[in-house]
Formats: structure tokens, sequence, C-alpha cells
């Protein structure tokens, strides 16, 4: 069983997350499985459009896997931002290829910031969108400061990653986190046409649009967002946080 799924329909590749016990969680597999494959169809020239999407009608992807990083230092959670922001999340970013994010279910924390780096977003409508992370003592880590501010505006983004409350789909369309939403039958088919219609432009026009739209927002915070995620693992609040998910209950900042 593979962790990510590939599948090609026309020039459209569409990967999926294949963890749907976990609701699709990023794991140091997924992530460097995910990383692997866009890697190679960067390079494919049939391909013309990527969808990234998880397993089940449940989770995208419900956020970096939190029963792998409980024991990290300071050090060992900044390298593990920096790392995976640098072969997953700007990556995507940068890539030659559209990449479409089809949310089929929770898209929180790292699973809202992997929508979130690709250039579209098309969700169902019983997704969900949130930034949990500081409900665990964390902030989000894989470029979320970032990004959600860009898409969101600053208020929105302020709201959603200090309260860490979840939206609805439809929330999420209307303050633009989402470009659309479909029902979940119809989710798969729409998505496959927007990224079919992508398809018939010019490939080599469509990768220049990117770098430039990409090349007006480039700015110091991402390397602020890695200190300060590492600086969350010394705290006492990251330990009874991430300890109460643990232990299924709620946690009790002091
Ligand atoms: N990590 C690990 N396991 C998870 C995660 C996760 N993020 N989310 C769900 N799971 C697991 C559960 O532990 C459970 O496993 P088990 O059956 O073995 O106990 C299984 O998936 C099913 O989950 P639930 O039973 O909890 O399902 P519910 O329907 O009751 O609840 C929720 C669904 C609301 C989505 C709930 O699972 C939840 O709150 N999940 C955690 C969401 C979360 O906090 N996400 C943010 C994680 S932190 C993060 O993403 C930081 C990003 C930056 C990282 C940078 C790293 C360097």
């Amino acid at each position: 069983m593979k962790i990510i799924e590939k599948q090609n329909i026309d020039n459209v590749s569409i990967l999926k997350i294949n963890r749907e016990k976990q609701l699709n969680s990023l794991n140091k597999q997924v992530i460097n499985d995910l990383s692997d494959n866009l890697k190679e169809i960067n390079k494919d020239h049939k391909v013309r459009c990527v969808i990234i999407t998880g397993c089940g009608d449940k989770a995208f992807a419900a956020g970096a896997d939190i029963k792998e990083f409980y024991n990290h230092t300071t050090k060992e959670g900044s390298v593990m931002s920096k790392k995976n922001q640098t072969i997953l999340f700007d990556f995507i970013e940068n890539m030659q290829k559209p990449v479409i994010a089809m949310v089929n279910g929770y898209a929180l924390g790292g699973g809202l910031e992997l929508a979130m780096s690709c250039h579209i977003r098309i969700g169902s409508s019983k997704s969900i969108y949130g930034f949990p992370e500081v409900k665990l003592g964390l902030i989000p880590g894989y470029g979320g400061t970032q990004r959600a501010a860009r898409i969101v505006g600053l208020g929105k983004a302020f709201e959603m990653i200090l309260s860490a409350n979840m939206i609805d789909a439809k929330e999420a369309h209307r303050i633009n986190l989402i470009n659309a939403v479909y029902d979940q039958e119809n989710l798969y088919e729409k998505t496959i046409d927007l990224a079919k219609t992508i398809s018939k432009n010019s490939p080599q026009a469509i990768s220049k649009a990117i770098k430039t739209i990409n090349c007006g927002y480039y700015n110091k915070g991402f390397e602020e967002e890695i200190q300060q995620f590492g600086k969350c693992f010394q705290t006492t609040d990251f330990k009874e946080g991430v300890g109460a998910f643990l232990e299924k209950r709620k946690p009790n900042f002091k």
C-alpha cells in the first residue's frame, strides 16, 4: 500500500494522501513521498496540472502528525519546520505547474497549510478549516502565519489563528480561503474540469505567471515562523497542549 496514491488522467496528475484512519495527518513519510512525487511531476512534460487530495470523505489532512513531535526540542522543531517547508510547502508554491488542493474534509493546521501552499483550493460542502495549533501550545509552522494573511487578509488570519475556531466550507468560500465549494459528489468532477481547462493553456506562460505572481509576496516572515515554531517546544504550554490531545482530554493552560 502506497502512502501517496498517484493517478494520471489525461494531462492531470492526482496525488492522494492514503492515511485515512489517521485522518491523512502529515507524518514524515507522507511529507517525503508527496515531495518526491511532486519533484518527479515537475519534470514531466506530459503533466500540465496537479491535484492534491486525501483518501476517504472525512479529511483532506487533519494537520501534522501530533504523535511524531511530542518529544521535540526547540532545535528539532525548527529543523523539521524548515526542512518540510523547503521540500514540500515552498516547493508546491513555486512549482512550474499549477497545483489544486481538492479539500474533501478536514483541512486543519498543517493540512490547511498544505492546501494554502497550493495555487487554488476547491472544497467540498462538508470540508472544515482551522488552525488548532494554539490549543496545542504551538503556532502554524508550515507557512500558515504568512500565507493565511495573504489569502484571507490580516484580520481574518489573526482571528483564525488566535481563536483556533473551525469554519465550514461556506464561510471559507466567503472569506476567499477556498475558490469554490461543491457537494461532495460533484467535487471530483468539478475539480478535474478546472484542471483540464488549465491544462489546455500554454504551459510556458502558466509557469511564468506562477513565478511572477509569487514574486510580489516574498519576505522574511517564513524564517521568523520557523524560529518561533521551534521555541514553542520548550514551553510548558506545549507539553500541556499536546499531552492533552494524546490523553484525549481538554488542555488546561495556566
Ligand atoms: N496527528 C495525529 N493523529 C491524528 C491527528 C493529527 N493531527 N488528527 C487525528 N488523528 C488521529 C486521532 O488520534 C485518531 O487516532 P486513534 O484512532 O488512533 O486514536 C484518528 O486520527 C481519528 O481521529 P479522532 O478520533 O480524533 O476523530 P474525530 O472525528 O473524533 O475528530 C478531529 C476529528 C476534530 C479532526 C480530531 O481528530 C482532531 O482534533 N485532530 C487534531 C487536529 C489538530 O490539532 N491538528 C493540528 C496539528 S499541529 C500542526 O498541524 C502543526 C503544523 C506545523 C507543524 C510543523 C512541524 C515541524
